[in-house]
């Protein structure tokens, strides 16, 4: 049973939503992923969002742009943390979807990460379940520290040949 859902508005979104897919993996969780548009097919999202819940979703992770109605919808639908990602857009450069995301009534809470910040939307959710998940914890504990070693890694480069040697190196 998959315990976290990502769903996305439109096939145009799954680029961005894959990151999210592959962070989950990574950390071997269970996860389903839909393409479902709250505006286009209205009747079926309710029925996703709706029965999240009683299939064993813990977490869904909502991806959408333009007038980005998805994460607030599902934040309406589903109790549990819904993380909403905004997707880039031509016309606006993607505040549009931002904004749609992230200004939420009083009440209705979506955990708004960067636009087309789908990673941060799987480790974000990864951290959730790791409230009573010690094992997935530690993992993300080695995913912080393996990052550490790589910046320390970066900068004693940089340290031994300097900038231009730095950059001929790449
Ligand atoms: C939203 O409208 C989708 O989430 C997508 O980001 C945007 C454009 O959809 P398409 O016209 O590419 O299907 O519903």
């Amino acid at each position: 049973m998959p315990l976290v859902g990502i769903v996305m508005g439109s096939d145009s979104d799954m680029a961005v939503m894959g990151k999210a897919a592959a962070i989950l993996e990574q950390f071997g969780i269970s996860y389903e992923m839909r393409i479902i548009s709250a505006h286009r097919e209205p009747d079926l999202f309710f029925e996703y969002a709706k029965g999240a819940k009683d299939r064993g979703i813990k977490v869904l992770i909502a991806g959408a742009g333009m007038a980005a109605h998805l994460p607030g919808m599902c934040a309406a639908l589903f109790p549990l943390p819904v993380i909403g990602v905004p997707m880039h857009t031509t016309s606006l450069g993607g505040r549009d979807s931002l904004y749609s995301i992230l200004q939420m009534p009083t009440g209705i809470p979506v955990a708004t990460v960067a636009i087309g910040g789908a990673a941060n939307a799987g480790l974000l959710a990864a951290r959730i379940l790791a409230v009573a998940d010690d094992g997935l914890l530690k993992k993300l504990e080695d995913y912080a520290a393996a990052m550490e070693a790589q910046v320390k890694a970066k900068d004693e480069r940089l340290q031994e040949k300097g900038f231009r040697g730095y950059a001929q190196d790449e």
